[in-house]
Order: C-alpha cells, then sequence, then structure tokens
C-alpha cells in the first residue's frame, strides 16, 4: 500500500489513473475542479481536497504531513486556448505550481519514491520531424507549450542535478471515459461523444485528413504506473499509441459501433493546427509497455461507458 498524491485529480486523466490505483493505494487528490469533475471520483474511497495547486502554503503543508511515495503532476490549464488569452494565470498553474513543488521536495528532503510529471505532444508544435521521437526538435509556440516544455525540463533536472526520483511524459490525443467535453478545445472524441449522444452537428474544423494519435486512456494509465514504479532514470516518455489515423476515419469507425450517424459542419481548420502527428514510441516500449487497446476496441469500450452512464 502506497501513499500517493495525483494533482489534478479529478480530471480526465487523474480520475482514471486514480480509480486504477485506489484498491491497492491510499491516494490523496487536489483538484480545484475547473475542468475536473467531483462525480468522477465520487464513487471511489479517496481523500480530496478542492484546492488550487497555486497555493504553495496549502501545498507545502500536504506534502510534509503526509510524505507521499508517488506523486502524479496532472493538475494543469490544459487549454491552449486559455494559455493564450491568461498567459501569466496559466503559467502559474503549468510551471510555478510545479517548480514549487520540486523545489519544496528537494529542500524538506522529503522520501518521495517518484514525481511524475505530465507534459504534452505540444512541445513539437509545427516541426516537420516525423514521427515524434523524444530526442525531435522542439519548438513550444503557445504559454501552454512553453510552460509544459519548462516543466518537464525543471522535472528532469530535479532529478539529474539533485538525484530527485523524476520521470516525465508527453500526452499525444489521449480519449476515453470522463474526458469533459464543455470546451471547444476539448478532446475531439469528446465533443463527438457528445455530438452522438444528443443528436447534434458536430464542426469539423478542416477537411477531416489530419491526422492523430489517438490513445485511449487505459493504456495511458498503465503507461503512467509503470513509468512510476518501474523506472529509474529521469527523462521523458511519449506516450501514445504510436499509430496514426485521419479525423474522417476515426469518425467512420465511431459511427460503426455507435450505430449513430454523425451529422457533419465543415468549417476552415483553425488556426495553428497541426496536419499530421504520430509518436514514435519505441523509448516507452523498451520499458516494457505495449498498448492494449486498439482505436476500435477503445472506441467501443468508451461508448459502452456512456451508454451505461
Ligand atoms: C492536442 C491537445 C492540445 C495540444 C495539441 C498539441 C487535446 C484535447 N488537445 O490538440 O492540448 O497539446 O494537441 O499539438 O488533447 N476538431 C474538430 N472539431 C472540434 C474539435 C476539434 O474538427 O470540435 C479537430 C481539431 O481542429 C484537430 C483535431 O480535431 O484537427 C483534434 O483536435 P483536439 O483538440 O482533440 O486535439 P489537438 O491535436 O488539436
Amino acid at each position: 500500500m502506497a501513499k500517493i498524491l495525483i494533482t489534478g485529480g479529478a480530471g480526465f486523466i487523474g480520475s482514471n489513473l486514480a480509480h486504477a490505483l485506489v484498491k491497492d493505494n491510499d491516494i490523496t487528490i487536489i483538484d480545484d475542479l475547473s475542468m475536473g469533475k467531483e462525480e468522477n471520483i465520487a464513487d471511489i474511497d479517496v481523500t480530496f481536497y478542492h484546492h488550487d495547486v497555486c497555493d504553495s502554503a496549502f501545498m507545502h503543508k500536504l506534502l510534509s504531513e503526509n510524505k507521499f511515495d508517488y506523486i502524479y503532476y496532472l493538475a494543469a490549464v490544459s487549454s491552449v486556448a486559455d494559455s493564450v488569452v491568461r498567459p501569466l494565470e496559466t503559467h502559474r498553474v503549468n510551471q510555478e505550481s510545479v517548480v514549487d513543488t520540486l523545489e519544496y521536495i528537494r529542500t524538506e528532503k522529503l522520501p518521495i519514491k517518484k514525481f511524475l510529471f505530465t507534459s504534452s505532444a505540444a512541445v513539437y508544435g509545427n516541426l516537420p520531424d516525423f514521427p515524434k521521437t523524444e530526442t525531435s526538435h522542439v519548438d513550444p509556440l503557445t504559454p501552454y507549450a512553453i510552460d509544459k516544455y519548462a516543466s518537464e525540463r525543471f522535472t528532469i533536472d530535479y532529478g539529474n542535478l539533485y538525484n530527485l526520483p523524476t520521470v516525465a511524459v508527453r500526452f499525444f490525443n489521449v480519449y476515453g471515459p470522463r474526458q469533459n467535453p464543455e470546451s471547444p478545445y476539448s478532446g475531439v472524441l469528446s465533443i463527438i461523444t457528445e455530438c452522438m449522444k444528443n443528436n447534434k452537428p458536430f464542426t469539423l474544423y478542416g477537411d477531416g485528413l489530419q491526422t492523430r494519435d489517438f490513445v485511449y486512456v487505459g493504456d495511458v494509465v498503465n503507461a503512467l504506473i509503470k513509468l512510476a514504479t518501474e523506472t529509474n532514470e529521469s527523462t521523458v516518455y511519449n506516450i501514445a499509441n504510436g499509430g496514426e489515423t485521419t479525423l474522417i476515419d476515426v469518425i467512420r469507425t465511431y459511427e460503426d459501433i455507435s450505430g449513430i450517424k454523425l451529422e457533419i459542419t465543415y468549417k476552415d481548420s483553425r488556426h495553428g493546427d497541426i496536419k499530421k502527428s504520430k509518436a514514435d514510441i519505441s523509448k516507452l516500449k523498451n520499458v516494457g509497455f505495449e498498448p492494449q487497446w486498439s482505436l476500435e476496441d477503445g472506441l467501443r469500450n468508451y461508448w459502452k461507458y456512456y451508454s451505461e452512464n
């Protein structure tokens, strides 16, 4: 039984992680519910603090009183668009809170087994390198991407400079149950699911031929746990499926699974939208991870979850 802190644990990925870990561990969650929802964790036995990770005094007290074995740092303002509108406020969450936590662990010599930071494929920007490997050039084009990249580097460097056990990951396009569809910048599959459920038209930006590396949240959770518990190097890993699918193909597959025809309204591509995205996941595979969910199986499970909830 390990003591685990999940920041952002009421959110999409954090709550799925909490569900996977709760059986054998003592879980604490801090979440300001800006994107997360209390109902995501209502059915599991965790200690929940509805609080902002930027409250440094609160975080310090939490850390020193609990002596967590593992910290999964998922708290973030996850909307790229929001970071463009509010660069300083989002910087405080997406970078300052992370460095503050690392620094407190270091100066107080907290006996942590692993600090895992969650970054994003956004750090790669729009450069042509393809597929994206962890050694590809980065080109963070927005405050969100800059903060994710900086926090990732801080996480790795706290490992290399001060011997803290740390690791960082870059998420590609994660989808699955509990993803919040409420913002126009929510994951496209959560928006599509919502449209299918409520018979609403879906707005497709671009021609539908843009590709993404969609990864089911169940695989993401397994990868996170493996990296936290079974690796010893302070470094960064892509978390993805390693495949590449066009948006229109995803929609057609999902229509077959749900039996619902999606009404599509086409609009111009979003500013800055990436045409092609795909990850090289050999580094993750080298630590023994193998994705278990094909896109079809993942979509089937996602739809089943919605049909039952
Ligand atoms: C993902 C991340 C983003 C950032 C970025 C870096 C998510 C939810 N977003 O953005 O945070 O890391 O990667 O590259 O993981 N689309 C529509 N209609 C909609 C919504 C989206 O056509 O209502 C399109 C969108 O224009 C894009 C594709 O669907 O071409 C995927 O959109 P997304 O927002 O799910 O993810 P992405 O890759 O743009």
